[in-house]
């Protein structure tokens, strides 16, 4: 199945098709976002005090996050709902902390905590009620690892034209922290503990129900994201992360932990998640995925030629094994390449070498996990998290259009 990809020596003899640029479309912010960089002709000035203690990009890189699911964020209360990753100009497979996506389950105002007043409790079923300070936690041993998170949102559609409208909310970080097992060991689960209840700040919207399996598995309680502290849109300053499920479980502003004997109906379960408990653990966890990035809906390709097609694959199952890519509209599939080491309930980058004949094009990726499962066609996907191929039409005008539509 696997074809040859065009070797080295051949894209360099191609490079002259480069030599005019790249145009990309579609990637203006939104209206009523301002770009976090400033595009006046004045050349910043790296050398002020602040600049030297803390820096910034260049104003030249201008990439946003933007509301998606049709929201405005914030809305008129300052209420911000989720916010979308500009995925089509990731390189890699680490999301930048700024351009993380974000979400709130029922509107927010991301709450102010001071580090030195936060406290996590654990109660419920335990031998012993426990309080930490943020530095008691930081004292435990700490795991650091790669995770994505994804909101069920996230979903393709013959109306979402665009990467970001179709798979913005989800984005990856390298997460460090506790394992929730060694708190949960410190407390001593009873035997009838088969729940964690965890809950933020904000008490009842932040509050999701998980199993002990899971619990007791890989959840991570973290602090620190991509090397610093983890930004107060991810959960400043305690959440946690629950590798490869649904993204409305990683709680932030992480403060309560019960341990419980049932499944809890919570204001953020009611309605959205599946409370059978032997069936919980597998319809949390989002199924193989991928996409590709670059070029997707919204952007021109300047004409026929040598381009890298670019994308991310990830599944709640564990590693990546295998990604493929068809440019015919799935007739023929060949394997990609990994960029980086996939790692288990990660992003993983990959690319694939193209040249493009100037005809139609339909450009999808499909990804098969450790565990064998196969990403599913649009009409073949079952329920839950919508992990469905997404095609992109590269037109023979070089658009890109959404496939679907
Ligand atoms: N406390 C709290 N945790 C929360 C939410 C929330 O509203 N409150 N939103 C959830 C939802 S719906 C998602 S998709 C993820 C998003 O995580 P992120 O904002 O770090 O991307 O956080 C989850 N954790
Ligand atoms: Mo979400």
């Amino acid at each position: 199945m696997a074809s040859k990809q065009p070797d080295r020596r051949a894209f360099l003899k191609r490079g002259a098709a480069l030599a005019g640029g790249l145009s990309l479309g579609g990637v203006e912010p939104a209206l009523g976002q301002t770009p976090a960089s400033d595009q006046s002709d004045e050349a910043d000035d790296y050398s002020t005090p602040e600049l030297i203690a803390y820096g910034k990009r260049s104003r030249h890189v201008t990439s946003v996050r933007e509301p998606v699911n049709g929201r405005p964020s914030p809305d008129e209360f300052g209420l911000v709902f989720h916010i979308g990753t500009p995925l089509e100009e990731q390189v890699g497979a680490i999301t930048p902390s700024s351009l993380f996506y974000s979400g709130t389950t029922r509107g927010s105002i991301v709450p102010e905590i001071d580090p030195a007043e936060h406290r996590l409790m654990i109660h419920g079923l335990v031998d012993r009620e426990l309080i930490f300070t943020m530095d008691e936690l930081k004292r435990f041993p700490s795991v650091t690892r790669l995770h994505f998170i994804e909101c069920a949102g996230n979903g393709s559609s013959p109306r979402r034209g665009r990467l970001i409208e179709s798979h913005g909310m989800t984005s990856c970080a390298e997460w460090t922290g506790v394992l929730l097992s060694t708190l949960l060991e410190e407390a001593g689960v009873q035997a009838d503990g088969t729940w964690i209840v965890a809950e933020g700040v904000e008490n009842v919207r932040g509050a999701s129900s998980l199993p002990m399996a899971k619990a007791m598995d890989d959840i991570i309680v973290a602090y620190a994201m991509n090397g610093e502290p983890l930004r107060p849109q991810q959960g400043f300053p305690l959440r946690i992360v629950v590798p490869g499920f649904e993204g409305i479980l990683h709680v932030k502003w992480l403060s309560r932990i019960k341990v419980v004997d049932r499944f809890y109906m919570t204001y953020n379960d009611y309605g959205h998640l599946r409370q059978d408990p032997d069936q919980a653990a597998l319809s949390y966890q989002v199924g193989p995925k991928s996409v590709i990035t670059w070029p997707s809906g919204g952007l021109d390709l300047p004409g026929a030629g040598f381009y890298e097609v670019r994308g991310l694959a990830w599944s709640g199952g564990g590693v990546v094994s295998r990604v493929e890519v068809s440019t015919d509209g799935g007739e023929n599939w060949m394997d990609a390449d990994f960029r980086g080491t996939p790692q288990r309930m990660a992003h993983t980058a990959f690319s694939f070498n193209w040249t493009w004949d100037g005809s139609e094009a339909m450009l999808m990726s499909r990804c098969t996990d450790e565990l064998g499962q196969v990403q599913p066609t649009r009409a073949q996907r079952k329920g839950g998290l919508d992990n469905s191929i997404q095609p992109w039409r590269v037109q023979s005008n070089g658009s890109v259009t959404n496939g679907l539509a």
